[in-house]
């Protein structure tokens, strides 16, 4: 009896200190141990933020910047891999040294943060995201974990992230990191192909092609180590030197384990719990989901978290020399528009150059559709999807970097071409060709069965009277003569 007494007070001993323990550990961590769908839960304002937001601006700029798409002499499409400027070290297996002396020419006297995020706003866009370290390991902030970053690198010796942060912070911008967490050609060893390999990791295609992996030059340490020296500080530094950001973008997902991915879900909640996760970090985490590089959904309605085509302004993120295939300012408005009115939110890039300009073709190309959506922002901004996204003639499926490089856009719009949107009482019917003068107008989509009764239509930015009537065959419509902009308009129509 006197054991069993003397057990039973060891155990209640026992565990009311660990429970003091873990109360006690509580309140020093500043969250308590949440799981992971308590964690992205959590985030819900954000994520209506995000919604809200519809369009942003995503920056790829570092040491890949200087070849600009060729190296000694080859193009892109004559080396291994994706033809994508960024990939340059892997295309042409540019030992780790040799690719560490680009970092001794970059010396970008023409940056200027201010006129960048000026730029982000004139264009429209609501936020930011620029790459703090891409595939190649160097960081374009100052590092105190690695010395390979431009300000103890390169002969320019400032943090262009700080800089970007700063301005970001002046002209009410967003801001937002990409960090690329499990490739790394400098640190990364195999990126982690033989852990995974070892852990049980599935043997899809992009593992048998050995994706990403820097098979030339791996650098003689271990992945784990890489994680623990290098890619887990330093998510952790840029989280703590930029404290008030609204995304994190990791970039990409190919060997890490489900275990490693939480760890990264996990640092990013610790130290900034409203911020934005996105789903390359990897292994079905992340509280905001990606289609693809420059794809768009064709089932929109099956992806169950807020999401983000991310898109490039010709065919390469990193500044390509020769790629001159820009997007017209009529090819950006239809991505933008029918992004949003599947309901997600377009992050739209640009390459800085070496020098730090930014190609004149994408500033004027941006400018031109931040003056579309001066006149249609509301149109834009804050709605959501409808039931109906999209009515007319115009069938496109944007599939990704490639196809759009390989296919080009060919495509004209019709005055017949409707894209919609909605908010409150209100549906929004965006179009971007006018009808010839005199000519009517019919939208089915808003006939007496399939929409409520109309009380008004207007053009946005447009004061002239238009001709209407909702009948059984949709809403018929006259819009005598009314010019918005020339790229196209959008009618708000109340209910
Ligand atoms: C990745 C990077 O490799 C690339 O350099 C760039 O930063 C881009 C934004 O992201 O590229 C990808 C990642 C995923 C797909 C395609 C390209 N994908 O899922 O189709």
């Amino acid at each position: 009896m006197k054991q069993r007494i003397k057990i039973v007070l060891v155990v209640l001993v026992f565990g009311f200190t660990s429970c003091k323990q873990q109360q006690a550990k509580s309140k020093e961590q500043e969250n308590p141990e949440l799981t992971y769908d308590e964690m992205s839960a959590s985030k819900e304002k954000s994520k209506e933020a995000f919604n809200d937001a519809k369009y942003g601006m995503f920056i790829h700029w570092g040491l890949y910047a200087i070849p600009g798409g060729i190296w000694k002499g080859k193009k892109m499409e004559e080396l291994k891999g994706p033809r994508v400027a960024e990939w340059i070290q892997f295309g042409a297996e540019i030992p780790r040294d040799e690719y560490a002396q680009l970092a001794t020419q970059f010396n970008p006297m023409e940056f200027d943060a201010d006129a960048i995020v000026k730029l982000a706003k004139d264009a429209g866009m609501k936020y930011l995201v620029i790459t703090s370290k891409h595939h190649d390991g160097f960081a374009m902030y100052d590092s105190n974990v690695s010395k390979y970053d431009i300000v103890d690198a390169t002969p320019y010796k400032m943090d262009v992230v700080k800089q970007l942060y700063d301005a970001c912070k002046e002209y009410g911008i967003d801001f937002g990191l990409y960090y690329s967490h499990n490739i790394d050609w400098m640190d990364s060893n195999d990126s982690g192909l033989s852990e995974y390999l070892a852990a049980g990791g599935e043997l899809h295609d992009r593992v048998k092609r050995k994706a990403g992996v820097n098979t030339w030059d791996p650098s003689p340490n271990t992945f784990s180590e890489y994680l623990d020296n290098k890619a887990y500080p330093q998510v952790k530094e840029i989280l703590t030197k930029f404290p008030d950001m609204t995304t994190l973008w990791y970039d990409y997902p190919h060997y890490v384990t489900p275990e490693e991915s939480l760890k990264f879900y996990q640092i990013a909640y610790d130290l900034q719990p409203k911020m934005l996760v996105n789903s390359r970090v990897g292994n079905g985490l992340g509280d905001f989901d990606i289609p693809g590089d420059n794809k768009i959904p064709d089932d929109h309605l099956a992806i169950t978290k807020p999401w983000q085509t991310v898109g490039t302004t010709n065919n390469s993120w990193g500044y390509k020399s020769y790629d001159h295939d820009w997007k017209s300012p009529k090819e950006l408005l239809f991505w933008l528009t029918e992004i949003v009115s599947k309901g997600g939110n377009y992050m739209l890039n640009i390459g800085p150059k070496a020098s730090g300009e930014v190609p004149q073709e994408s500033i004027e190309n941006l400018v031109t559709v931040g003056k579309w959506l001066n006149v249609n922002g509301e149109a834009i901004y804050n709605t959501r999807k409808w039931t109906t996204t999209h009515e007319g003639p115009t069938k496109l499926n944007m599939n990704g970097t490639h196809t759009r490089a390989a296919d080009g856009f060919k495509v004209a719009f019709t005055p017949q071409d409707f894209w919609f949107t909605q908010k409150d009482n209100k549906i929004y019917a965006i179009a971007l060709e006018y009808p010839q003068s005199g000519k009517q107008l019919l939208i089915e989509s808003l006939s007496v069965s399939k929409a409520e009764e109309i009380k008004s239509v207007k053009m946005l930015g447009s004061v002239k009277e238009l001709t209407w009537k909702q009948t059984e065959e949709g809403l018929e419509l006259d819009l005598n003569g009314s010019v918005s902009n020339p790229n196209g308009y959008a009618l708000e129509i109340l209910f």
